[in-house]
C-alpha cells in the first residue's frame, strides 16, 4: 500500500492543546451567542470559540458553565481570555473565571477588577453601583466585550 507524502505531513502535525472555561453566571443570564478566544504570552491569539452546549440552556442565572476552548499545541500556557457576546440583553458574571488546563492545573481570570459583577451589554463601557435587596450594595462593570487587563494567573 501506498501513501501520499502530504498525507503523512498532515498526520504529523501536533493537535491542539484543550483547556477548559468555567464561568459564573450572576444575576443576569443572557440567550445571546457567547464566545472567547485566548490569547499567548507573545499576544497570539487562538481561533474564536462559540459557548455553547447543544440541547442545553447556556448563561442563566447562578449557573456555573464550562466549556472547551482549543489553543495550538505550541500555544504554551493561556495569557489572556477574551469574551464577547452578540445580541442585546445584558450578561453579568463574576469575575473570577476559571482556566483549566489539559493537566488539570487551575488559572484565574480578572482577579484584579474592580467589580463584583462584569457585564456584557451593547451599551458603552460604564460603571455602575447597585444596591442589593438586603442593603449591600456592590459594583457592576460593563463592557461591550471583556479583555481583562492583567493576564489569567497561574499557580507556580
Ligand atoms: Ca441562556
Ligand atoms: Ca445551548
Amino acid at each position: 500500500m501506498n501513501l501520499a507524502v502530504g498525507s503523512l505531513a498532515t498526520s504529523a502535525e501536533a493537535a491542539p492543546v484543550t483547556y477548559r472555561v468555567t464561568i459564573e453566571t450572576s444575576e443576569d443570564g443572557t440567550d445571546n451567542t457567547v464566545k472567547a478566544r485566548m490569547f499567548d504570552a507573545s499576544g497570539r491569539p487562538s481561533s474564536w470559540t462559540e459557548f455553547d452546549k447543544s440541547g442545553y440552556n447556556d448563561f442563566e442565572r447562578g449557573d456555573h458553565d464550562t466549556y472547551a476552548i482549543k489553543v495550538p499545541s505550541n500555544f504554551g500556557r493561556p495569557a489572556k481570555l477574551q469574551l464577547w457576546k452578540g445580541g442585546n440583553d445584558d450578561w453579568c458574571f463574576a469575575p473570577w473565571v476559571r482556566v483549566t488546563s489539559p493537566d488539570g492545573v487551575q488559572g484565574g481570570m480578572g482577579a484584579s477588577a474592580a467589580a463584583a459583577h462584569l457585564c456584557l451589554t451593547e451599551e458603552s463601557e460604564h460603571q455602575e453601583t447597585v444596591t442589593a435587596s438586603d442593603g449591600t450594595t456592590y459594583t457592576k462593570q460593563y463592557y461591550h466585550h471583556y479583555l481583562p487587563p492583567s493576564p489569567i494567573d497561574w499557580p507556580r
